[in-house]
């Protein structure tokens, strides 16, 4: 998990964490500020089950170009792959942004700002066949 870009938002990736921890779930935390191919590397290193994308500032669309196709070439083609934040700039239409991420960049989840991490958690436990 970590935040995206150029993005130094800092306090939901946090929040994030511990409820995930809170959870039992093993996280690694790459924090703010983090390419693509840090995200990929880690996830790799770690032979992680889910990758967790922030995006606060409004460049979701751009920081996330080509993510998955990244993660193809790199041979975690199928790895989960959810996203949250503040996806676009400005209040867009949620659906619209959802099919952005969703349908147009092949993540497996994309969340509206404000979405509780329990929420998450569940559709990851419920993804991974976890109880
Ligand atoms: C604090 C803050 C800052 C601080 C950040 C300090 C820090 N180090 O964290 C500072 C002052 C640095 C800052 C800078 C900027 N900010 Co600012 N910032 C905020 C603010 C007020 C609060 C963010 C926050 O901490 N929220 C609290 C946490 C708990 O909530 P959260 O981050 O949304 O995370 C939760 C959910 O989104 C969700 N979630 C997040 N990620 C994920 C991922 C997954 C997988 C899932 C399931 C869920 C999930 O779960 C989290 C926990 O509940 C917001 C407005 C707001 N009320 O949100 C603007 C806001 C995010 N900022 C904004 C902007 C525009 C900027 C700047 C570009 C301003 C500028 N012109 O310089 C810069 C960008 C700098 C950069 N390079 O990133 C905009 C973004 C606009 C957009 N996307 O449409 C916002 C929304 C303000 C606004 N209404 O315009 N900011």
């Amino acid at each position: 998990m970590g935040v995206i870009g150029s993005d130094v938002h800092a306090v939901g990736n946090q929040i994030l964490e511990y409820a995930l921890e809170e959870k039992g779930v093993d996280t690694v935390n790459i924090g703010v500020m983090s390419s693509q191919v840090d995200f990929i590397e880690a996830a790799i290193e770690t032979d992680a089950d889910a990758i967790w994308i922030s995006s606060l500032c409004g460049h979701g669309q751009m920081d996330c170009r080509g993510f998955r196709e990244k993660c193809i070439e790199k041979d975690i083609g199928d790895i989960l792959i959810y996203i949250g934040g503040n996806l676009v700039i400005g209040k867009r239409d949620w659906e619209e942004t959802r099919k952005i991420f969703e349908e147009g960049m092949k993540m497996d989840r994309a969340y509206s700002p404000r979405t509780e991490p329990e929420e998450a958690i569940n559709d990851l436990f419920n993804d991974l066949d976890y109880d």
